[in-house]
């Protein structure tokens, strides 16, 4: 008996280092292109490992129909929950209507499908991106002021995000709306940079050889913000100083930039979704539903002084990125 005891125990303490189910979890991720998204991989990866469950993923480098593929085939694996982030909006209709036929839970994660309203979904957490892009605009209009600088012409080039993805369609309508509000502010340029370091720098370089004047650099992702710093400073021009960079997600990378001097903002946008996540297939495990809204966790804006605003209601204010950067994980 007392053996028997001692078994039981033993295996309770077992189960309970682990989760207390066995499941199989696919997640179809986009690639690797900024250190948002590597930060989103490993927070999510590591804790469904944590867990004990069984993770397949896929990195659709890029590509939609990597993500088609891999969203069939985790169809066919059977699989227990699809975690799907898309990296465009359009063209998701019909995959995700077979995930619904095959009554896999779909947990929708970042950027969010423009089927969105004629799927079926378990829950969904993803950045508000047009709040994003309007954050963008009002900081650096409240910046201006604080300088003295807010009746100035002032001549703004942007770098898009990957065309047609919800970050980049979002953000894009955020800027352009809040733009509406600052007639002195004039977008001279706009092109895509991929999400991506490489590409920021080199469509900064061409951004720096044909407009003369370039006031701001709007950057949808802090990585093509990094880049197009290098492009600056190899045109002999003072990052941060001569031309005002704001940039988007609060990467690590932004903070240390912001605190050399060299880049004024970042909004940011969370990659941690994992403290929502697992609790959520935990619930979901057992009977909990969760209607259909999109979570968006609280998030914030950071420079190098600290409060400016940059919320609708103008009460919330900018934080100091060197007060935070050492607890910032990514
Ligand atoms: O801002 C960018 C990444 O979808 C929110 O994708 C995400 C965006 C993020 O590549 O850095």
């Amino acid at each position: 008996m007392k053996k028997l005891i001692a078994l039981v125990l033993a295996l309770t303490l077992v189960l309970s280092a682990s989760s207390a189910f066995a499941l199989t979890i696919g997640f179809s991720q986009i690639g690797q292109e900024s250190d948002w998204r590597t930060a989103n991989t490993d927070n999510v990866c590591n804790a469904i490992e944590e867990q004990g469950w069984t993770l397949v993923y896929s990195d659709g480098q890029q590509k939609q129909e990597n993500q088609v593929q891999a969203l069939r085939s985790f169809i066919t694996q059977g699989v227990d929950y699809i975690l799907f982030t898309g990296v465009v909006s359009t063209g998701w209709d019909e995959v995700l209507k077979e995930v619904n036929e095959a009554e896999i839970p779909l947990i929708l994660l970042d950027r969010i499908p423009s089927c969105v309203d004629d799927i079926e979904y378990a829950a969904a957490f993803g950045g508000d991106f047009v709040e994003e892009g309007k954050r963008m605009v009002r900081w650096l209009a409240n910046y201006l002021e604080k300088e003295g600088r807010g009746e100035e012409e002032i001549n703004i080039v942007m770098l898009e995000g990957t065309t047609g993805a919800d970050a980049q369609v979002g953000r894009s309508e955020g800027i352009l709306a809040e733009l509406e509000n600052h007639p002195n502010m004039t977008l001279v340029e706009s092109q895509t940079g991929n999400f991506t370091r490489a590409e920021g720098q080199q469509v900064m370089e061409t951004f720096l050889n044909s407009i003369d004047d370039i006031d701001v650099l709007l950057a949808q992702n802090d990585d093509m913000a990094l880049g197009a710093i290098e492009a600056i400073k190899s045109a002999g021009l003072k990052p941060g100083e001569d031309i005002i960079i704001i940039g988007c997600d609060s990467v690590k990378a932004a903070f240390e930039a912001i605190v050399a001097g060299e880049m004024n903002c970042t909004v940011e946008c969370t990659p941690l979704y994992a403290d929502f996540l697992i609790p959520t297939i935990e619930g979901l495990e057992a009977g909990e539903t969760y209607g259909r809204d999109i979570i968006h966790p609280e998030e914030y804006c950071y420079d190098a002084e600290g409060g400016i605003p940059y919320t609708e209601d103008g009460e919330t204010l900018s934080i100091k990125a060197a007060d935070v950067i050492d607890e910032r994980l990514y």
